[in-house]
């Protein structure tokens, strides 16, 4: 049986975990346990709910949400399946549905000529584990890739939210959105989408962290809830909501993913990414093959997979590896940027570093370059630490 999955997530922890303004972050054996609880994440499948991708010619034809509500029906009722199974349309390359049907019903669906893919939905989790401490404005991580000024740059941050209120955020919050169900704000009361967020654009002012484009618009398109929680769908959902409203030239950060692959997943992000929308992706913090992981496995022009690396430019070992794959090595250890209700928080994973080549795409698109290489890389050919 093929298995989709998993989600990745990449919230590794580091440090202790106890939250305590006074840690200085030397207990690495807090590390270790902190690594395995986020990898011990689960992708269980959701019981009779699929994600349907039409073919490229259907996708063609479905102009708004409307035509494409009305397209799934059409395909539902075709196969018999009443059509109070579409629980929601969703736009994007590919556009389809999802739907709660059986898994008689999906393999139907999945012989139907104008269906290109059909994967059961599943649940995606972060692990839960930070520290909260005092700010520092320019911290070793932006000192080492570089920085500027990214006012008027969007970065799109496919994750828990982030923190309306933050006072070192420009978050847009007119074009975020959350995806869950029954949850209409993308406002984040997780943290890991605030510290993402803070990384890519925290403000130039006179206190808390500098992200690497400073000033950015961060647009918040929320996947996992309250508990770090949420379904292989919301992500495909949101995927399409950037296809249609991001340019080019935006970036969409994606620390997030679905150990095992979801082809739909991969599909949708090569797509949009060749209308000139970057992606910077974390590989995944399983210390595996990041070509294992979507959407970490999927390749192509504005596309960058990214490991993680600590203050001394060694490779983390928790972070997925593979030069088939893998573009950059960023800061991933250790990582102070902004948390929730107004705070600070160290956190380490892939997660961290994904965004710091999100923040350079932001303000040198594909002109970003490199500055060292990591060291001890698991799979035996140094990755190129990216730099401003
Ligand atoms: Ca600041
Ligand atoms: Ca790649
Ligand atoms: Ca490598």
């Amino acid at each position: 049986m093929q298995k989709y999955i998993l989600l990745l997530a990449s919230f590794v922890l580091i440090v202790s975990c106890k939250k305590n303004s006074e840690s200085t972050g030397n207990n690495n054996g807090d590390e270790e346990d902190c690594v395995m609880r986020a990898a011990s994440g689960s992708g269980e499948i959701i019981a009779a709910q699929y994600i349907v991708a039409f073919k490229p010619a259907i996708n063609s034809r479905a102009t708004s949400r409307l035509k494409l509500d009305e397209i799934s029906k059409t395909v539902l009722q075709k196969h018999d399946i009443n059509v109070s199974a579409l629980k929601q349309s969703f736009v994007g390359e590919p556009g389809g549905f999802i739907a709660k049907i059986s898994a008689a019903e999906a393999e139907v669906l999945r012989h139907d000529d104008v269906i290109a893919a059909v994967e059961p939905d599943r649940v995606i989790s972060l692990g839960n584990c930070f520290t909260v401490v005092e700010p520092r404005l320019i911290t070793w991580n932006i000192k080492r890739i570089g920085y500027g000024n990214g006012i008027g740059k969007t970065a799109w941050i496919i994750d828990s939210g982030i923190d309306f209120d933050h006072p070192d955020l420009t978050v847009d919050q007119s074009r975020s959105k959350s995806f869950i169900d029954g949850q209409t704000s993308a406002h984040d009361v997780n943290g890991h989408g605030t510290h993402v967020a803070g990384i890519i654009g925290a403000k130039n002012n006179e206190f808390g962290v500098l992200g690497v484009a400073s000033g950015a618009s961060l647009v918040a398109l929320k996947v996992l809830d309250n508990d770090g929680e949420g379904n292989l769908s919301y992500i495909i959902q949101a995927l399409g909501y950037v296809n249609t409203n991001a340019k080019a030239g935006d970036v969409v950060n994606m620390s997030i993913g679905a150990e095992s692959g979801s082809s739909i997943l991969d599909q949708q992000v090569k797509n949009t990414a060749s209308r000139g929308i970057y992606f910077s992706i974390a590989a995944g913090n399983d210390g595996e093959l990041a070509n294992l992981s979507s959407p970490g496995r999927a390749n192509g022009v504005n596309i960058y997979t990214v490991t993680a690396v600590d203050s001394l430019d060694n490779f983390a070992s928790f972070s997925n590896y593979g030069n088939d794959v893998v573009d950059y090595a960023a800061p991933g250890v250790r990582i102070l940027s902004t948390w929730t209700n107004n705070r600070y928080a160290y956190a380490s994973g892939t997660s961290m570093a994904a965004p710091h080549v999100a923040g350079l795409l932001l303000l040198k698109g594909r002109n970003i370059t490199s500055s060292g290489v990591a060291k001890n890389d698991a799979d035996g050919t140094p990755d190129p630490i990216a730099h401003y």
